[in-house]
C-alpha cells in the first residue's frame, strides 16, 4: 500500500470469512492484463493510461464504429491530449480494441449510466457485468467505474458476475472506484486526482489501489463499495445545488434589477463564501443526472437535491422567455444559438441546456441557427458561423467557448437582420457588441437593454 494512501479496512464491518480470499496464489499474482468496458470519455482514457503504464489492456466497447475509429488510430471524442496518448497505447501493441471482451485479471466497468424518468437506467451496467461471466476467473478483479445509485455494486453487479459459479470477495475481488475527472482536464486528472475505492471487502479495496497506483499520483482512500457510490453522487450534488443556488440568486437579480456577476463578485471576497457561476442551466452526463439518483434512493430526505435539480432545469425556459421579450413583434424570426456542448471548450452535447433552448425556440416555430466550434450533434446539425448569422435577428451565447470571445460584432452584425445579443454566461464584451449597434443583454441583471 503507497504510503500516501489510507487503509479503513476495518470499518468495512464484514465477517472474516467473508473477505478471506481462498487462493492465495491468486491474491498475490500480479495483474498484466487489464479489460476496460466502454471506450467513452472516461474507459478511453484509463485504457490508454493504463497501456502507456505497462499494462496489456484490451479495450471493449459494443458500438462498432467507436472500435473502427480507434483501430484506424483515430478517437471518437474531443479531449485535449487523448488523441495522442491513445496513438502511442495503441502503437506500442499494449492497447487492442475489441466488441467482447476476453479473459484478464482485472475488468473495469466504465459505461454510461444514463438518467430515464429521473431513475438511473442501469442496463448498460447489466450487460458489461453479464459479458464478463463467461471469462471471469478465480483471483481476477472487478472494479466499476461508472457512477451509479447507492448500493449497485453489492445488489447488483455482484449477484450478476456470480452467474459465473464464483463467489464475490471469495473467489474474485469487487470494488467500487467512481471515476472523478473533468472533461476537458481529464488527462491531468486521472492521474492527479485523489480516487476512493469501495471493496466488497478488503482485500479487493487493497488490490484495487495496486492497480490505480499504477498511474495516480494523488492519494486514494479506502471504504465500502456503498460509501464510494454514495461518495461520488455527492460530489456532482454539491455542485449542482450550489449551481442551483447561483441560478436562483440570478432570477432574485433579474427581478431587483441587480447585477448578478457584481453580488456574486462580491459576496465572494468574504473568506468563507464562493458562490459558483449561474447560466443558462447545467448540463453533462454527471451534475444534471447524478443528484437523481439520490433522489431515487432517498425520494423523502433529499429534499434541497430534487428542488435544486427543478431550479437549474428551468433555467432554459427562463433564458427563452427573456429571447421572447428581444424578439417580441418580429415575424418569422431567427434565433442564432452560440453553442450546443454543455459547457466551454469540449464537445460533448448530452443534457446540454443549449438542447432544451433550441426545442422550446423551435416550439414557438422560431427559426434556428446553430454555431459550435466544438460539437456536433445528429439531431440539431450545426453551420458555419457566418451562416448562422445571417438574417438573424437575436444571438444568444449558450456555451462560453473561447472561439465565440473573439468573435466580431461588425462583421456579424453586418449579416444580422435585427442587431441583439444575449449573453447568458458573462463571457463577452458586450460593450464592443454595444458600440457595434447591438442591444446586448446579460442574463442575470434584469435590465432591458
Ligand atoms: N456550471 C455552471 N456554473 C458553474 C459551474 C458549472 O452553470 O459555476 C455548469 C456547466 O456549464 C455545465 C455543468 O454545470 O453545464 C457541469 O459542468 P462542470 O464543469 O461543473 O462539471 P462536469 O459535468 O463537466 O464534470 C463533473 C465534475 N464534478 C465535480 O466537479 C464535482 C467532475 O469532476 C466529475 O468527474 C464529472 O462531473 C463526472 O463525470 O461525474
Amino acid at each position: 500500500m503507497g504510503s500516501n494512501s489510507q487503509f479503513r479496512s476495518l470499518s468495512l464491518g464484514l465477517p472474516a470469512s467473508h473477505s478471506a480470499i481462498r487462493n492465495p496464489r491468486s491474491a498475490r499474482s500480479p495483474l498484466r492484463k487489464i479489460c476496460v468496458l466502454g471506450l467513452g470519455y472516461i474507459g478511453l482514457p484509463t485504457s490508454a493510461m493504463l497501456a502507456t503504464h505497462g499494462f496489456a489492456v484490451t479495450g471493449v466497447d459494443v458500438n462498432s464504429h467507436i472500435v473502427e475509429v480507434i483501430n484506424n488510430g483515430g478517437i471518437h471524442i474531443e479531449e485535449p491530449g487523448l488523441n495522442t496518448l491513445v496513438q502511442a497505447a495503441t502503437k506500442s501493441g499494449n492497447l487492442v480494441v475489441r466488441r467482447k471482451p476476453e479473459k484478464a485479471d482485472a475488468f473495469i466497468i466504465a459505461v454510461p449510466t444514463p438518467l430515464e424518468n429521473r431513475k438511473a437506467n442501469l442496463g448498460y451496467v447489466e450487460s458489461a457485468a453479464e459479458s464478463i461471466v463467461p471469462v471471469l476467473k478465480k483471483g481476477n478483479l472487478v472494479i466499476l467505474e461508472s457512477t451509479v445509485p447507492p448500493t449497485t455494486t453489492e445488489e447488483l453487479v455482484a449477484p450478476i458476475l456470480e452467474h459465473s459459479g464464483l463467489k464475490a470477495g471469495r473467489d474474485f475481488y469487487l470494488a467500487h472506484c467512481p471515476e472523478r475527472v473533468l472533461p476537458g482536464n481529464i488527462l491531468r486528472e486521472i492521474i492527479e486526482n485523489d480516487r476512493i475505492i469501495g471493496g466488497i471487502n478488503p482485500e479487493s479495496a487493497v488490490k484495487a489501489e495496486k492497480l490505480y497506483r499504477s498511474f495516480v499520483s494523488g492519494r486514494i482512500f479506502l471504504t465500502d463499495p456503498t460509501t464510494a457510490e454514495l461518495v461520488k453522487v455527492m460530489e456532482n450534488t454539491y455542485r449542482d445545488v450550489n449551481i442551483a443556488l447561483a441560478n436562483e440568486l440570478a432570477n432574485v437579480c433579474e427581478n431587483l434589477e441587480v447585477d448578478v456577476w457584481e453580488v456574486i463578485e462580491l459576496a465572494n471576497k468574504h473568506p468563507r463564501v464562493s458562490l459558483l457561476q449561474p447560466g443558462p442551466g447545467v448540463g453533462g452526463h454527471c451534475l444534471s443526472v447524478d443528484p437523481w439518483f439520490v433522489v431515487e434512493k432517498a425520494p423523502l430526505e433529499a429534499q434541497l437535491i430534487r428542488l435544486s435539480r427543478e431550479i437549474n432545469d428551468s433555467k432554459p425556459q427562463f433564458v427563452v422567455s427573456i429571447i421572447d421579450e428581444m424578439i417580441e413583434g418580429i415575424p418569422n424570426p431567427k434565433v442564432t444559438v452560440l453553442g450546443i456542448a454543455y459547457k466551454g471548450n469540449v464537445d460533448d452535447t448530452r443534457e446540454s441546456p443549449a438542447i432544451a433552448i433550441i426545442r422550446l425556440l423551435e416550439a414557438k416555430s422560431c427559426q434556428v441557427g446553430i454555431v459550435d466550434p466544438h460539437a456536433k450533434n445528429l439531431e440539431y446539425p450545426t453551420v458555419e458561423t457566418k451562416e448562422g448569422f445571417t438574417n438573424s435577428d437575436c444571438a444568444i451565447l449558450v456555451t462560453d467557448h473561447d472561439e465565440f470571445k473573439a468573435l466580431s460584432p461588425e462583421e456579424l452584425g453586418s449579416l444580422m437582420r435585427t442587431k441583439q445579443i444575449l449573453d447568458t454566461r458573462h463571457c463577452l464584451n458586450l460593450e464592443r457588441w454595444k458600440a457595434a449597434g447591438f442591444k446586448a443583454r446579460l442574463l442575470g441583471q434584469g435590465f432591458k437593454s
